[in-house]
């Protein structure tokens, strides 16, 4: 069996203290422990030197490959190009949108890096599976370098309409490299749709074949929907196996039968927290018997420090956060308890069994695991209602979720209404629709989809050429 080498711009090594891992993670390990093979990228660490040849930790089947990067070209190429330029763009909020061109310029040569440190890795039979925005260019370095393998490429965010993505001065140049990738991955058809519609613009002179696949730039691919799923009786058996942890008890007991809302997302702009926050100052206004009866707990631990949008949207989340309490709160209740930092997998699933409302509103997101998380986390017999925002991309398969336009603060507001009072056989029939789809699309399904396609690949690769 052909070797699976995974590339991501960061490395998940598995910690020995136990804690599970989550998300992505769970899929990666998966493919990786059933392929044998080697999980390629950036340690975390930055130096002022030139960084050195990949360490090597081998565990089992798996090698953990490990480079470290250079200070000035990890802040170019990182906070820079990626997460200033890319992931606003790709999530259309061009509001945050900056442009240099030495960021890209940085971001061209890590990913050249990457690629000069891999190819000593490789061996003639593997297959290559590249994760997310920050390395789209990797496959085109590979290929220059002389790489055949059947390299796979799987975008973790949504893929903007080409009209958004021309924004970008560069783009010609982002659709050429996609096309160096035998296999390319989006969350949904929307997501697909858009890269087609990229693809065959005059520019690029692409073209969709009958069967799916896409021609452009003289090479064939696969352009396919693989929608990322969730381990359910993994977050199913967490949220029980810590519903009687300390912290749960002591958040249980805090609450006073009060019913719990509780959201999670890294601290980001791109999951709606100032619009989920005045949605909920409009549901207390709107909506007064809540007032004393409902808490929302909204878990945002800060990422991307570095950016110097990140620090702002903490900043007005602290002050909107400030004025809803001193807005509402009595001497014996806080309306929004706001927790700036991250917690335990366990805890995280117990709290989402505890909470009456998960509340899931980004103003764009790829998919979105902790919608689905929340979902398989419930008590089926007395499950609690999703409040889930259109423009994540979860929403196209949990249409059982109360549906609402994240920007619309009443909207919102009174979707978070309609969970809270949402009778006890509905939550029932919502909680099955949507736990049914999440069993039906899991993470083993997406891995294994994805790997089976860049398999494939390489077989007709190598049919053509006998
Ligand atoms: C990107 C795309 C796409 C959050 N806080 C804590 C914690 N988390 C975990 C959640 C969940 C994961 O982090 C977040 O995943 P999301 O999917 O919600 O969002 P992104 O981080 O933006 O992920 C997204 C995803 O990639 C996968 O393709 O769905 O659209 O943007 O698993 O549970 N985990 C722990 N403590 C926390 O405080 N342990």
């Amino acid at each position: 069996m052909s070797r699976l080498i995974t590339v991501s711009n960061r490395v998940a090594i598995p910690r020995d203290d136990g804690k599970a891992a989550g998300g992505l993670t769970v899929g990666v390990m998966a493919a990786l422990k059933e392929h044998g093979g080697i999980w390629f990228g950036w340690n975390g660490r930055t130096t002022d030197s030139e960084p050195h040849d990949p360490q090597l930790q081998t565990d089992g089947n798996i090698t953990y490959a490990t480079i470290n990067l250079n200070r000035r070209e990890f802040e170019a190429y990182y906070n820079g190009f990626s997460n200033d330029t890319l992931w606003p763009l790709f999530h259309y909020l061009l509001g945050f949108f900056h442009f240099d061109r030495q960021n890209f310029e940085a971001y061209m040569r890590v990913n050249a890096l990457f690629a000069r440190k891999l190819v000593p890795l490789l061996r003639p039979d593997d297959i290559i599976w590249v994760h997310d925005y920050h390395l789209i260019p990797l496959a085109a370095e590979l290929r220059r370098a002389g790489v055949t393998q059947p390299i796979g490429f799987f975008l973790h965010v949504p893929f903007p309409d080409y009209d958004v993505l021309r924004a970008l001065p560069d783009h010609e140049y982002l659709i050429r490299s996609l096309c160096s990738y035998d296999v390319v991955g989006f969350h949904t058809q929307r997501d697909l749709h858009s890269f087609q519609e990229c693809v065959t613009q005059p520019l690029a002179g692409g073209h969709v074949l009958t069967d799916g696949h896409v021609r452009a730039f003289g090479r064939r691919l696969r352009a396919d929907v693989y929608p990322i799923g969730i381990d359910v009786d993994q977050c199913a058996h967490m949220a029980d196996a810590h519903a009687d942890d300390g912290a749960v008890d002591r958040l249980r007991s805090s609450l006073h039968g009060r019913r719990l809302m509780i959201g999670v997302d890294r601290l980001d702009y791109s999951k709606g927290l100032p619009e989920r926050f005045r949605a909920y100052e409009r549901l207390l206004e709107h909506y007064p018997g809540n007032r004393k009866q409902v808490v929302l707990m909204q878990i945002a631990p800060p990422t991307r420090t570095g950016v110097r949008t990140y620090a702002e949207i903490r900043e007005e989340l602290e002050g909107i956060a400030g004025h809803i309490n001193g807005r509402f709160a009595e001497v014996d209740w806080v309306p929004l308890r706001y927790l700036n930092k991250g917690y335990d997998r366990g805890l995280l699933m117990a709290i989402y069994r505890l909470a009456r409302v998960g509340v899931v509103t980004p103003v764009r997101d790829g998919m979105n695991l902790v919608a689905k998380e929340y979902v398989a986390a419930q008590n089926p017999e007395d499950p609690g209602a999703l409040v889930l925002s259109t423009l994540a991309g979860a929403a196209r398969e949990l249409d059982a979720a109360v549906l609402v336009n994240p920007y619309d603060t009443d909207g919102v507001a009174a979707g978070m209404q309609k969970a809270l009072e949402m009778p006890l056989a509905e939550r029932r029939e919502r909680h099955d629709d949507m736990l049914r789809i999440l069993r039906r699309n899991d993470i083993n399904t997406w891995r294994t989809r994805f790997v089976s396609h860049l398999q494939a690949a390489g077989a007709e690769a190598r049919a053509a050429d006998d």
